[in-house]
């Protein structure tokens, strides 16, 4: 079990567009793995490679209660997206405490390659179709507070510039 670092914006990392994955080898299985064991510590529903700053399309997604049913998105590509659009509420890792409206289509298929290489097509809806789009902007190098108002990121880029300067402030304290 490994744990990765998730970057944190407005780490300029975050805005890297990932590469697609050439071949599904044992590295790839590796950052897989470890993604998982990071998105579930971090009590979250997915994550995106980017975030743990490996550009790869490598997306890891579980919105099920039990915490047991991963999707793996290798390669994902929307092939269908509803004309329903709804306004829902994200978080995300890279911007922890913060939570903002954004629209999203209500439903999407998403193509992909899975762990063990073979291409398969899902189609998603609810909270899974929203974290599916969140994550695929991510590999894009697009984090969703760029959705909101100039003054609204604005807000969050000082306010995550203040909690680091603590943390670091903490942290030298405690040396
Ligand atoms: O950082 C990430 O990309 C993961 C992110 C995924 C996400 C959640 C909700 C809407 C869109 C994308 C999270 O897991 S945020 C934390 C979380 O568990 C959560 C937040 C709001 C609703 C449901 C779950
Ligand atoms: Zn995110």
């Amino acid at each position: 079990m490994a744990l990765l670092p998730i970057l944190r914006y407005p780490d300029p990392r975050l805005n890297k567009i990932a590469t697609a994955v050439d071949e599904v080898d044992a590295r790839v299985r590796r950052l897989i793995d470890d993604m998982l064991d990071t998105m579930y510590a971090a009590e979250g529903v997915g994550l995106a490679a980017t975030q743990v700053d490996e550009h790869r399309r490598v997306i890891v997604i579980d919105t099920s209660e039990e915490r047991r049913s991963p999707l793996i998105l290798i390669n994902p590509e929307i092939v269908w997206r509803s004309a329903d659009i709804v306004l829902g509420e994200e978080g995300c890792l890279s911007v922890p405490a913060i939570y903002d409206k954004v629209e999203r289509h209500s439903a999407v298929t998403v193509r992909a390659l899975d762990r063990g290489g073979s291409t398969f097509e899902r189609r998603v809806e609810g909270l899974t179709a929203v974290c599916v789009q969140h994550e695929m902007d991510h590999l894009l190098g697009k984090v969703f507070v760029e959705y909101l108002s100039p003054l609204k990121r604005e807000r969050i880029r000082s306010k995550m510039a203040k909690r680091t300067r603590e943390e670091q402030q903490e942290q030298r304290h405690r040396a």
